[in-house]
């Protein structure tokens, strides 16, 4: 019987054959250990939130948490501890945060728990990182030190806590997907080298933005549903709709859009937690990203929690939205 690669058994073999990426290799570890835990709270959120909802204590006598500050607690003191990171930044901290290691070499961008509208339904929710090697000239801690495009990170990925929980990371050269074994508590390789099919018939937006959305946004998606005959999937937690569409293709649009009519048409989704690590991704699976202008694994942040158009999927579906705009 064939038994299927572990993640420490492919993490060894793949520190066998990058002996410089000892580091890289161990963090790895570390976060799937974070992402086993939040999969366990996500499985009983619904009796955390009964239990919240009447203020009361957890079986270890703690206050019960909202999941989404619980992870991200999680994270700040598992990576704190871990000892690889000079500094972290999350989508829910306003500002990076100081991990005191000032020999460390590696800063870490993540999204504790992405998909917020979905934690309490029971619909599909994840966390996304990016990890980052510290650049000289700047304190460790600064924001500017975030300020490196999605193509200068040497590890990102993220976990999916869905009907499995997988775990889906790349060190830079191919993007490979874990399944949770929830019976052994491993993750198990279930998707080497993934790469994006071509021709994926679906198409992923928040139809409930039209009204926001500028004339060449609507005529685009307009064609995708009337000219190319597309069907619609959105499950408005990024993670979930990037993974769907990394398996089967097709096309997701998070545009700029213009509620307050001022005629700006601002991005939703989250440069450094959310885009960069899932553009990147993307690359090595043979799709494209873009913001409407260029493509995203070549912007460069300039604000820590800036946020962007996120456009990606199949390469020429993609490019066609680029190139309407141009
Ligand atoms: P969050 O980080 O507060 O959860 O917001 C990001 C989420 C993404 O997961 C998802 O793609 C998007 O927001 C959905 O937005 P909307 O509800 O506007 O469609
Ligand atoms: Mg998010």
């Amino acid at each position: 019987m064939q038994l299927p690669t572990s993640l420490t058994q492919y993490l060894l073999q793949h520190l066998s054959q990058h002996p410089d990426q000892k580091d890289l290799v161990l963090m790895m570890s570390e976060l799937a250990v974070i992402g086993k835990i939040i999969s366990k709270e996500t499985n009983r959120a619904g009796l955390s939130g009964i239990l919240g909802a009447v203020g009361m204590t957890n079986i270890q006598e703690e206050q019960v948490q909202k999941l989404d500050v619980f992870a991200n607690e999680l994270c700040k003191s598992y990576l704190k501890n871990s000892g690889y990171f000079a500094a972290l930044a999350s989508e829910e901290e306003e500002h990076v945060v100081n991990l005191e290691k000032s020999d460390a070499q590696y800063i870490i961008a993540f999204d504790p728990l992405d998909g917020s509208s979905n934690i309490d339904v029971n619909v599909s929710i994840g966390t996304i990182f990016s990890v980052l090697r510290v650049q000289e000239g700047m304190p460790a801690a600064s924001e500017q030190q975030f300020f490196q495009k999605a193509s200068a990170q040497v590890l990102a990925g993220y976990l999916l806590y869905g009907s499995s929980t997988v775990l889906v990371f790349s060190f830079g050269a191919g993007v490979h997907e874990f399944t949770l074994d929830q019976t052994v508590g491993e993750f198990l390789l279930s998707r080497g080298n993934i790469q994006l099919p071509e021709g994926g018939q679906t198409y992923s937006v928040n139809e409930g933005n039209t009204r926001y959305f500028s004339s060449e946004d609507k005529r685009f998606i307009d064609a995708l549903k009337f000219d190319r005959g597309m069907s619609s999937r959105y499950v408005g937690s990024l993670v979930a709709d990037f993974h769907r569409t990394l398996l089967t293709g097709g096309i997701f649009l998070y545009p700029g859009i213009d509620k307050d009519g001022s005629g700006v048409y601002k991005g939703k989704l989250r440069l450094n937690y959310e885009v960069k690590p899932l553009a990147f991704m993307l690359a090595q699976a043979g799709g494209y990203s873009t913001d409407g202008q260029s493509d995203l694994v070549e912007r460069v942040p300039v604000k820590l929690h800036e946020r962007v158009p996120f456009i990606f999927g199949n390469r020429a579906l993609v490019e066609a939205y680029q190139n309407e705009r141009r």
